[in-house]
């Protein structure tokens, strides 16, 4: 059973977790650098121990710095939260040898699906729809051209190492292939050591749609529906919402039964997301499994009643699940990325005082957040500062009361992402909920707050 649990991370997700733990009778170590020390995770938790200085590498990254916090406070679990050591076989590899659980999956599924060209060899074994491509790494871009040729242009190269995005390049023209081949394995090189590249017809008109799932690895499974994440820039969601409005229920019966053979077939544990591209034909393939629990899990928390982070400590202290199959869905649900960057130059980051934060409250509404009046935004760390999730019993009702917890939320101090997400609200393609990936640049033109200043 796991009575203490160290909670490898900061910001609100440190936040989430703490609270799940307290629900649970489970005491909360929260670990902090120096730019944290005055943090809501650290006044939350039961002890908190400081790891090292602001520099991600030399605190939170810091795997025997987290360890030893572990050790010293007789934790005998680490929830790692997501980003930094969330998705770490080496790190899972140190907490059990040092007898600590890690709250995720075994070391061997996080390295299959880290590996974005061995993930898709295992989604293919386990029959699930793959876009058409190269069946493992291309050796050169001598190699990727017959692929190309017979997938058909345009084609994306996409970095094995990879995932949202970096070591990815479209290629339209087979003049450009070798060209780009190179940019982009360099580029794979320089950010993940790894140059591996793969290739993939590409998908145009794309939507990004990810189904939730909760695993104990003891064959119990349970599928959580879906999240609609297409609105997002250089790969960075903004708002995420349950169920997608452009799926009809017998595509969502599909992809939840994909996601439960893939599950099945590499006996997940833990929570996870089976990211999925849906087509404007509505035909969807694999993309990629998240071994981790996701920013926007909360959408998912709000249209069916599952604390996911409970179902994670659940399954990690060797429990089987309590429910299993399909989670009943009700309502819709919608969550904002209040961000601290400036949407009219670029989305700069914005680090500063909060000298004023009053969030949105009343029926419907949740706010995930690790900041409050005065709270500094130390410069060293992503911008997220709160996620506004809102639920209703339908998407209009939901929308509603987002616009009207917007109207609510004060910020001062720095720059938000708030006014961005009413333009957001009140336009008329997403209002149509048909949107793609490509919906910002598309729609920049109807979103006053983007124009440049
Ligand atoms: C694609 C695609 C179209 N066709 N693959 C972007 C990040 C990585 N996770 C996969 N991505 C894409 N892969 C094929 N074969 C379009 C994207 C894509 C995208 C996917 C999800 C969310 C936003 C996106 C924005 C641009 C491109």
């Amino acid at each position: 059973m796991i009575r203490r649990v160290l909670v490898a991370n900061r910001g609100e997700i440190a936040v989430r977790v703490i609270r799940a733990c307290h629900e649970l009778g489970i005491e909360a170590v929260a670990v902090y650098s120096t730019a944290d020390r005055d943090s809501l995770a650290v006044r939350l938790a039961d002890r908190a121990v400081c790891i090292g200085p602001p520099p991600p590498n030399l605190s939170y990254l810091n795997q025997a710095n987290v360890i030893a916090a572990a050790q010293i406070t007789g934790c005998d679990a680490i929830h790692p939260g997501y980003g930094f050591l969330s998705e770490n076989p080496t790190f899972v590899r140190a907490c059990s040898e040092n007898d600590l659980i890690f709250i995720g999956p075994s070391p061997e599924i996080m390295e299959v699906m880290g590996d974005k060209a061995s993930a898709k060899d295992a989604m293919r074994a386990a029959g699930l729809p793959l876009v058409p491509g190269s069946p493992g790494r291309l050796a050169s871009a001598d190699d990727a051209r017959p692929l190309a040729e017979a997938a058909g242009y345009p084609v994306l190269l996409k970095a094995a190492a990879g995932g949202g995005g970096r070591g990815m390049r479209l290629v339209e023209d087979p003049a450009d292939l070798a060209d780009l081949f190179t940019q982009a394995s360099q580029e794979a090189l320089a950010a993940f050591g790894d140059g591996g590249m793969y290739l993939e017809k590409a998908v145009v008109a794309a939507h990004h749609v990810e189904i939730q799932v909760l695993c104990d690895g003891q064959g119990g499974i349970l599928i959580c529906g879906e999240r609609e994440c297409s609105i997002q820039r250089r790969h960075q969601k903004l708002l995420e919402e349950a169920p997608s409005p452009f799926l009809d229920d017998a595509t969502r019966d599909a992809m939840a039964t994909a996601a439960e053979q893939a599950c099945r077939h590499i006996g997940y544990r833990n929570a996870g997301t089976i990211e999925f591209l849906v087509g404007a034909d509505r035909r969807f393939y694999f993309m990629e499994m998240n071994t981790r629990l996701q920013v926007e899990h909360p959408v998912t928390e709000a249209v069916t009643g599952i604390d996911l982070v409970r179902g994670q400590l659940r399954v990690a202290s060797g429990l089987p699940l309590e429910q299993t199959g399909r989670a009943t869905l009700r309502g819709h649900a919608i969550e904002l990325r209040l961000n601290a960057e400036d949407p009219s130059r670029n989305f700069m980051p914005s680090a500063g005082t909060m000298t004023r934060f009053r969030p949105p409250l009343g029926l419907g509404v949740r706010v995930d957040t690790h900041a409050f009046e005065g709270y500094r935004i130390p410069p060293n760390y992503d911008s997220l500062v709160a996620k506004l999730i809102f639920w209703a019993d339908t998407r209009e009702a939901c929308i509603a009361r987002a616009l009207r917890g917007l109207a609510e939320t004060e910020v001062d101090g720095v720059s938000t992402t708030r006014e961005l997400f009413r333009d957001i609200l009140v336009e008329d393609r997403f209002r149509g909920g048909t949107y793609t990936t490509a919906y910002l640049a598309d729609a920049a033109a109807d979103l006053p707050s983007l124009v440049m200043s």
